[in-house]
């Protein structure tokens, strides 16, 4: 099978994927949109993605869209190594990782919101910066309080393994991190980020490894 992504070094919701392909060691080629010159918008990709978003994932049977999604197709496709533990309720608890990200941080933070409170509200620069860094922390400090009452004893999110919710969990402190909140306040996702970025498949998945990635970093 052969797996095209659509995706764009610093978007995050691309960078999940990458990793999850990384770490089922499935191999993909890479089709950059380049989301700062407006190409997702464009016709040809819409005829891609209808929302105008990057990530998709084509392969000889068509294209598939929406990270969480395409998530569950790989877990799917390719189980091992496994991204849910097995235990039900265990699986429940992973996906809420996830979905605390992908649900309720990362979408309105997302270039178009963005975009759209600046142009409609009437924010400069640092008060779009302040939009996001509001919601990140907010998700963030919620995410921290269950790492640290679920406690798993490290290294990753949920313990021994990569999961779903170090997918979700370093992408979204790389953002953090772009949009300056301070990650080292969130002591237990800090220490699972670190150890997962030290993972080779995250490694590769990082985006200034990406194709598209300018070599000044921005
Ligand atoms: N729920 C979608 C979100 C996709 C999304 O927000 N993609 C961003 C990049 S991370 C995007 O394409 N933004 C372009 C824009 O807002 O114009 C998914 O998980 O695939």
């Amino acid at each position: 099978m052969s797996l095209t992504l659509y995706g764009y070094w610093r978007s995050s919701a691309s960078y999940r994927l990458r990793i999850a392909l990384n770490l089922k060691s499935v191999a993909y080629d890479q089709k950059p949109v380049d989301l700062k010159e407006g190409e997702q918008r464009r016709p040809e990709h819409r005829d891609i993605h209808p929302q105008g978003f990057v990530p998709a994932l084509a392969d000889d049977q068509g294209v598939l869209i929406q990270s969480p999604a395409i998530l569950e197709w790989i877990e799917e496709t390719w189980p091992e190594p496994a991204l849910l533990p097995s235990d039900l309720r265990e699986r429940a608890r992973v996906r809420a990782y996830a979905a605390v990200v992908g649900c309720d941080i990362h979408p309105i933070q997302n270039l178009s919101v963005l975009q759209h409170v600046k142009s409609e509200y009437g924010q400069d620069a640092e008060g779009v910066q302040a939009w996001a860094r509001h919601w990140i922390t907010r998700g963030l400090t919620a995410l921290e309080a269950m790492a640290q009452a679920d406690d798993r004893g490290g290294p990753y999110l949920w313990g021994a393994s990569p999961t779903l919710a170090d997918i979700y969990l370093v992408p979204q402190l790389y953002n953090a991190r772009r949009f300056g909140v301070d990650v080292e306040a969130f002591p237990a996702l800090s220490k699972a980020d670190e150890a997962a970025r030290a993972h080779p498949a995250f490694v590769t998945a990082a985006p200034e490894s990406q194709p598209d990635a300018p070599e000044d970093g921005h």
